[in-house]
């Protein structure tokens, strides 16, 4: 009886974290960087990111015209400085989804010109 009661609830507990596992899942969003304007210049990148809560689960979506922008992931330095050459990833598609699945934050930027200096550019906090 008392081994019938635990392996109860252990599949209780397996259960439990695949209802855990699978609702974490279908909140998964995909987020559009910059809203309805997208990944531009003229941007404020400063309030969509004060604005846009980024969970692990997200992904973060980049839409451009892919002949004018980019987009690169750089370390904080490179962000401040709007630094090109050294990015830890570079995305040129004009429609990249970029995901960070640990918490933290990230840094993106337009490699293009001055694009950066401009303002293209993002500092995002995924959390939960
Ligand atoms: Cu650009």
């Amino acid at each position: 009886m008392a081994r019938q009661g635990r392996s109860n609830a252990a599949r209780t507990l397996v259960l439990l974290v695949c209802v855990m596992v699978l609702s974490e899942r279908a909140a998964a969003a995909t987020l559009n960087v910059g809203g309805l304007k997208g990944w531009n210049l003229g941007v404020d990148y400063k309030s969509w990111a004060a604005t846009t809560r980024v969970k692990p689960t997200d992904s973060l979506f980049f839409k451009y015209d892919p002949r004018l922008h980019n987009v690169m992931v750089v370390s904080k330095a490179d962000y401040d400085t709007c630094k090109t050459s050294a990015p830890w990833s570079k995305h040129t598609s004009g429609k990249d989804t970029i995901k960070f699945t640990k918490p933290g934050t990230y840094y993106l930027i337009c490699g293009v010109g001055t694009h950066c200096k401009a303002g293209m550019k993002v500092a995002v906090t995924v959390r939960w």
